[in-house]
């Protein structure tokens, strides 16, 4: 798929304020691509569609979980997970893109994974700081994510988590192994 056509497509399926988002998240991921020796148009196109699927209905969201080969444990876990993994089944599926470090960057931009690949890393990080967000802590990450990927990625896990915990709310086991993955390897 290319990038023109991803982004007519994507904005169709979202609103303007979600489209704004994802193109602040394109940005970011080029940059951070360049800086990491990742390429940068798998960068831009998976930035692109990660949100692809955010505004499905529930129910067409959760019977592609159940036909496809995702895994079903995500219907215990909050919806807002699953257009993650959802979308990168959509645009697979309607629009035919087969990058599969484009599809696992999409899949897992939400909760991280163990031993996520570096576009993996720069999407997941990029959703988290473009220049639109604001959470508690986020300067400190966006000045990591300057200088150690990693370490931002790590970053934006413990505050995820944190803040998951402080509300109470499931924590997806991926985010946990991100977290724990991450940690092995910290400086
Ligand atoms: O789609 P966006 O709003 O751009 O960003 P996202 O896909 O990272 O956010 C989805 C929301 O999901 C975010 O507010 C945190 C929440 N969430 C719920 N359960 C989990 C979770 N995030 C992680 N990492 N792990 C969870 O288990
Ligand atoms: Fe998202
Ligand atoms: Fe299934
Ligand atoms: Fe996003």
């Amino acid at each position: 798929m290319k990038i023109n056509e991803a982004v007519i497509a994507v904005q169709q399926q979202l609103t303007e304020k979600r489209f704004k988002h994802t193109l602040r998240v394109a940005e970011t991921a080029v940059i951070l691509a360049k800086k990491n020796n990742i390429s940068e148009e798998k960068a831009e196109l998976a930035a692109v569609l990660h949100d692809y699927a955010k505004f499905r209905p529930l129910d067409e969201m959760k019977r592609r979980i159940l036909t496809s080969s995702l895994p079903n444990d995500l219907l215990q876990y909050h919806h807002e997970l699953w257009h993650a993994p959802v979308g990168a089944v959509m645009v697979m599926e309607e629009h035919g893109v087969t990058d599969r470090e484009v599809l696992g960057a999409i899949h897992y931009h939400t909760t991280g994974r163990a031993h996520m690949n570096g576009l993996e890393k720069v999407i997941f990080l990029a959703d988290y700081i473009e220049p639109g967000r604001s959470f508690p802590g986020l300067e400190d990450v966006r000045e990591m994510a300057q200088v150690d990927l990693d370490h931002a990625c790590w970053l934006t896990l413990r505050n995820t988590i944190n803040f998951l915990m402080g509300n109470k709310s499931r924590i997806y086991p991926d985010t946990f192994h991100a977290y724990n993955d991450l940690t092995t390897s910290l400086n």
